[in-house]
C-alpha cells in the first residue's frame, strides 16, 4: 500500500475496516468524484459557503428556534470542536457519540465532530440503554455529545463502562454544559487535514439477528453523496427548504436533511417532533419545499396536504418529496399526487450504501417501480451463483458505486459483499425497460413503518416475561406500515392469552427495547410449528398469518 495517509491517531477505524479483498469494488467514474488525498466532508458543506460569501444566507432552523445561517452555524461548530479537542480530550480518530432528537444543536455537534477528525456515532433519540450499550461496545466509543433531555441513559452507563470516558450535555445549565465550555472558546478552528479515506461516521444498523453492525463510512463518502442521487434525480436548488422526519441518526436523515441541502448552499428545518400531522404543519409554517420521508408518512399526510394547500400546484411551497426506507405502494404514489399534483421520487438506500443508489425523478417515476440506478452506481438482479437473471425474473438485488459496505469487524461483511457487489438482502426483478421491482427482504428483517426490526431481538425480549413460554415472531403484511411485528406466543401453564396478557407483553417490550418494536398483533399457540431437528419454521407462522 503506497497511500496510508492519516490524520488519524487513535487508529481503531482503519485497524476494523474489513480486509481489502472483502470490501466491495468503489466506482468512480461520474465526474465530480475524483477526490483529493486530503478531504474534510466539513470544509466542503459548511466552511465553503461562508468563504465564498454565502455566510448570511440561511442554513438550518426549528420550530421554536434557533435559526441559523451558514456562519452562525459555523461558530457553534467551531466552539463546539474547541470543547471536544481541549475540554474532553478528543484526538482525531476518537469516536464520539451524538444523542438528540433533530435539532440545529446536532447539527452543529456533528460538524464539530468532522471538524476535530473524530467519528461522529450518531444515534436514535428512542434508543434505551440496552442498545446505547452494545453501540458504545461495538465502537468503543469514548466521549458522547448528548441533550439534556436525553441524558439519563448515558448518566447510567458513564458509571457503569469504563471505555465511555466523558458525557457533554447540551441544555445543561450547569459549568460542565455544553454551552458553558462554548462560551470559553473562541470560535476559530482550523479543521483537522482528515484523508479522503479517513472514517468520519459509525452508522449502526440493527441488522437481522438482533446484535447491531456499525457501517463505516468516510469523508469521501458523504461527498461522494452529494455528486449523485442529489443533482441527478432530486435536482434541488439553492433556494430550497429542507424538510422531513428521518433522526439524522439513520443516513436517510443525515443526506436528506443535512448533507444534499448544505452541499448546495440551501436550508433546512430540523423537527424534533416529526409525525404526520407535524411534519405537515410544519412544512405549511416554514415554507418546506422538498420533504423527505416514509411512504407511510405520506398516505397519513395525504387528505390534510390537500385541505391545507401545502403543494405549489394548490399556492403552498412544496414542490418535490422523497420517500425511501421501504417500498413505495403505488396507491400511495397515486393518492398523493392526487391529493398534492406531486410524483413521489422513491428511491432504495441503505445503511451500508450511505444513501438512494436506484431512484426515479418525477418525469421517470413509474407505479410500483423503485427507478433505475442512479448516476455513479450500477445495479444487477442476481441468482445464488450471482449471475445475471433474465428481464422479468426475480432474483437478488446487488448494487456497485462510489460508496459500498464496510462493517466494522464483523463477520458479516461476508454476507452483504461477494465478489465486489454489494447484496443488499432485496429480492427485486427488472422489467425488459430496466426498471428495478422491489419484491421482498430475502432474509428475516421486519421492515415496519421504515424501521428494520429484527424479529429475533424481539423475541429475546419476550422470552424474558415470566409468562412466556415460548415464542417467535414474524412481519405480517399492513396496508398502513408495510410490515407489523407480530408475535406468536406460547404461555407457560396458570397464565391467560387474554388482551390483558397482550397489553402486558406489549408494554413489557416497550419498556425493555426502543418501543418501536414492540409487537402490534399478538396471538397465542398451543405450541410452535418446528422442524424434527427443533428449528423454528418461521415460514409456516407467516403462511398462517
Ligand atoms: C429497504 C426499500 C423498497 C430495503 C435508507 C434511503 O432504508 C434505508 O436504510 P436501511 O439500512 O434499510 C435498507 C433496506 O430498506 N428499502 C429502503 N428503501 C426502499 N425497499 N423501496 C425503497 N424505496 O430492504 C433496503 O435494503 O435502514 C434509505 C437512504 C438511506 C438509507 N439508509
Amino acid at each position: 500500500m503506497t497511500d496510508v495517509y492519516t490524520a488519524h491517531i487513535d487508529t481503531f477505524a482503519r485497524e476494523h475496516l474489513p480486509a481489502l479483498e472483502a470490501q466491495p469494488d468503489f466506482l468512480f467514474e461520474l465526474p465530480g468524484l475524483q477526490f483529493p488525498e486530503r478531504l474534510n466532508c466539513a470544509t466542503e458543506l459548511l466552511d465553503r459557503h461562508v468563504k465564498e460569501g454565502r455566510g448570511d444566507r440561511p442554513c438550518v432552523s426549528a420550530p421554536g428556534g434557533p435559526w441559523w445561517t451558514y456562519a452562525e452555524l459555523q461558530r457553534q461548530a467551531e466552539r463546539i470542536a474547541h470543547v471536544l479537542v481541549k475540554d474532553m480530550g478528543v484526538v482525531p480518530g476518537n469516536r464520539v457519540l451524538l444523542r438528540a432528537a433533530n435539532k440545529p444543536m446536532l447539527v452543529a455537534c456533528w460538524f464539530a465532530v468532522m471538524k476535530a477528525g473524530a467519528v461522529a456515532v450518531a444515534t436514535m433519540p428512542m434508543l434505551r440503554t440496552k442498545e446505547l450499550k452494545q453501540i458504545i461496545e461495538k465502537g468503543e466509543v469514548g466521549f458522547a455529545l448528548c441533550d439534556q433531555a436525553l441524558r439519563a441513559e448515558l448518566d447510567e452507563l458513564v458509571l457503569v463502562m469504563p471505555v465511555l470516558q466523558r458525557v457533554v450535555c447540551f441544555g445543561d445549565p450547569s459549568p460542565d454544559g455544553l454551552e458553558a465550555l462554548m462560551k470559553r472558546h473562541d470560535f476559530r478552528f482550523k479543521n483537522v487535514e482528515t484523508a479522503a479515506d479517513d472514517t468520519c461516521l459509525f452508522a449502526f444498523t440493527s441488522g437481522t439477528t438482533g446484535q447491531p453492525k456499525a457501517t463505516m463510512h468516510f469523508h469521501r463518502d458523504v461527498m461522494a453523496s452529494c455528486m449523485g442521487f442529489p443533482p441527478h434525480v432530486l435536482r434541488a436548488e439553492a433556494g430550497d427548504v429542507f424538510i422531513g422526519s428521518p433522526p439524522l441518526a439513520f443516513t436517510f436523515g443525515l443526506g436528506g436533511l443535512t448533507v444534499f441541502p448544505m452541499h448546495i448552499g440551501a436550508s433546512t428545518v430540523l423537527l424534533e417532533r416529526a409525525g404526520p400531522p407535524d411534519l405537515l404543519a410544519a412544512i405549511a409554517a416554514h415554507g418546506a419545499t422538498v420533504c423527505f420521508t416514509a411512504p407511510t408518512s405520506y398516505r397519513a399526510m395525504a387528505a390534510g396536504a390537500k385541505e391545507k394547500k401545502i403543494s405549489a400546484r394548490d399556492g403552498g411551497p412544496l414542490r418535490k418529496c422523497v420517500a425511501a426506507g421501504e417500498a413505495l405502494p403505488a396507491a400511495t404514489r397515486a393518492l398523493w399526487k392526487e391529493a398534492t399534483g406531486i410524483e413521489i421520487i422513491d428511491g432504495i438506500g441503505a445503511t451500508e450504501m450511505f444513501h438512494i443508489f436506484i431512484s426515479a425523478d418525477e418525469a421517470q417515476a413509474r407505479p410500483g417501480a423503485t427507478g433505475l440506478a442512479v448516476p455513479g452506481y450500477r445495479a444487477r438482479v442476481v441468482d445464488e451463483m450471482g449471475n445475471t437473471v433474465p428481464a422479468g425474473t426475480i432474483g437478488r438485488l446487488a448494487v456497485q458505486g462510489p460508496t459500498g459496505c464496510r462493517y466494522l469487524d464483523d463477520t458479516r461483511q461476508a454476507e452483504y459483499v461477494k465478489g465486489g457487489w454489494n447484496y443488499t438482502g432485496d429480492a427485486y426483478l427488472q422489467d425488459a425497460d430496466g426498471y428495478f421491482h422491489y419484491q421482498s427482504r430475502t432474509d428475516d428483517m421486519i421492515v415496519s413503518a421504515g424501521y428494520n426490526i429484527a424479529a429475533v431481538e424481539v423475541e429475546d425480549t419476550l422470552l424474558r416475561h415470566e409468562a412466556v413460554a415460548e415464542c417467535a415472531v414474524i412481519g405480517v403484511a399492513d396496508e398502513e406500515r408495510g410490515q407489523i411485528v407480530k408475535a406468536c406466543v406460547v404461555l407457560r401453564p396458570g397464565h391467560r392469552g387474554d388482551a390483558a396478557m397482550v397489553k402486558a407483553l406489549q408494554d413489557f417490550v416497550k419498556a425493555s427495547v426502543a418501543p418501536y418494536k414492540y409487537p402490534r398483533a399478538v396471538e397465542f399457540r398451543e405450541a410452535l410449528p418446528r422442524t424434527e431437528t427443533g428449528k423454528l419454521q418461521r415460514f409456516r407462522l407467516r403462511s398462517s398469518a
